[in-house]
């Protein structure tokens, strides 16, 4: 049987970590046959720590076959010990009248910190997701600040704006969601993301053609995908957390076994594609296999995505630029 993996895991008690953590302890992230360690990490406040014990508690009492071994962590040194794959879902999101400047600071001082025990403790082959917003920036923040890990080890979830589009075009076309291909989502986890089904087949048949209506794409499809976060708030009263917990294990477990030559989304450091400044945390379409990523290079941009891409990378430039004096 496998050697087990330790995964570590931020944010635990928090409501994507209630959605996440038993999907990766059942094997639903990396197979049924691979043994997990889970290394859980809260903030050292009582609250969150009691409220980490009774999920922890409820994981226990799933008797889970692959679940070898849990602890509970209220610092990052000893969370992302030797961890083979870690989740950072914890985060400052975003509060209400809460000022650019306050947000960032606060998440850099979080994301300065992982980055750090990640770079002193983590294995060196740590593949790293972020999840906690701002995603992409955060993301970046950790890999800056984790520089004898490889830079492209460390991703932000794209995943969850892939898998909304996907459900739209499969909602608009009437076909099924498994067989769209050659979907991706480019830039910045945010309303600005670019959801592109130019390239798009289902059952080999072009998804632009089958729509041919520019007009939806722009002024339907386009803002439906961008603000689908903030429609799952007004319906449901918070924000989006089974979902979001089933992108990261799609995330991860494509990154992990590969995705047989499908394309999905990541968020990943640029190495220059696309026109991309290198090491921005972008979204790109990729394929996985062996355990890497590889960006689907090659394909032709258009005015109205180039527009698209300029938007959102000049959204992502403006964060970066927000924390460099952080790094
Ligand atoms: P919750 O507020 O329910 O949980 C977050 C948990 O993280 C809390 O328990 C908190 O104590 C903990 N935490 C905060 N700072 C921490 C730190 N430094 N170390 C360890 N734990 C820490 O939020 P939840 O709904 O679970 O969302 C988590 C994050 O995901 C938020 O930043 C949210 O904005 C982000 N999202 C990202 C998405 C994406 O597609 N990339 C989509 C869903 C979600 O909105």
């Amino acid at each position: 049987s496998k050697k087990p993996v330790r995964i570590a895991v931020t944010g635990a008690a928090g409501q994507i970590g209630y959605a996440l953590l038993f999907r990766i302890a059942s094997g639903e992230m990396l197979g049924k046959d691979q043994p997990v360690i889970l290394q859980l990490l809260e903030v050292p406040v009582e609250g969150p720590q009691k409220a980490l014990k009774g999920v922890m508690m409820e994981i226990d009492d799933c008797a889970f076959p692959l679940l070898v071994e849990m602890t509970a962590h209220s610092d990052p040194m000893t969370a992302f010990k030797d961890a083979d794959y870690a989740l950072l879902v914890g985060s400052r999101p975003r509060g209400p009248g809460m000022e650019r400047a306050e947000l960032l600071a606060v998440n850099g001082a979080i994301f300065t910190a992982q980055g750090k025990a990640l770079n002193a403790v983590a294995s060196r082959d740590v593949r790293v997701l972020v999840v906690g917003n701002p995603a992409n920036t955060n993301a970046y923040i950790a890999m800056k600040s984790a520089p004898d890990l490889p830079a492209k080890n460390f991703t932000a979830m794209l995943r969850l704006d892939h898998n909304r589009a996907a459900s739209q075009i499969a909602a608009k076309t009437g076909k099924a969601v498994a067989d769209i291909e050659k979907l991706t989502v480019w830039g910045n986890h945010s309303p600005t993301m670019y959801a592109d089904y130019r390239f798009a087949t289902i059952g080999g048949e072009s998804v632009a053609q089958m729509i041919n209506d520019q007009e939806w794409n722009a002024n339907v499809f386009l803002p439906t995908v961008g603000k689908r976060g903030a429609a799952i708030i007004e319906a449901r009263g918070s924000s989006s957390a089974a979902s979001a917990a089933n992108a990261a294990i799609d995330h991860m477990r494509d990154w992990a076994l590969g995705t047989n030559g499908k394309w999905v989304t990541m968020g990943i450091p640029s190495g220059g594609e696309y026109g991309i400044p290198a090491e921005t945390m972008f979204g790109f379409p990729v394929t996985c296999e062996n355990g890497e990523y590889k960006i689907v290079e090659g394909l032709e941009i258009d005015a109205f995505s180039q527009e698209r891409i300029n938007i959102t990378l000049a959204e992502l430039e403006g964060e970066k630029a927000g924390v460099a004096h952080l790094l």
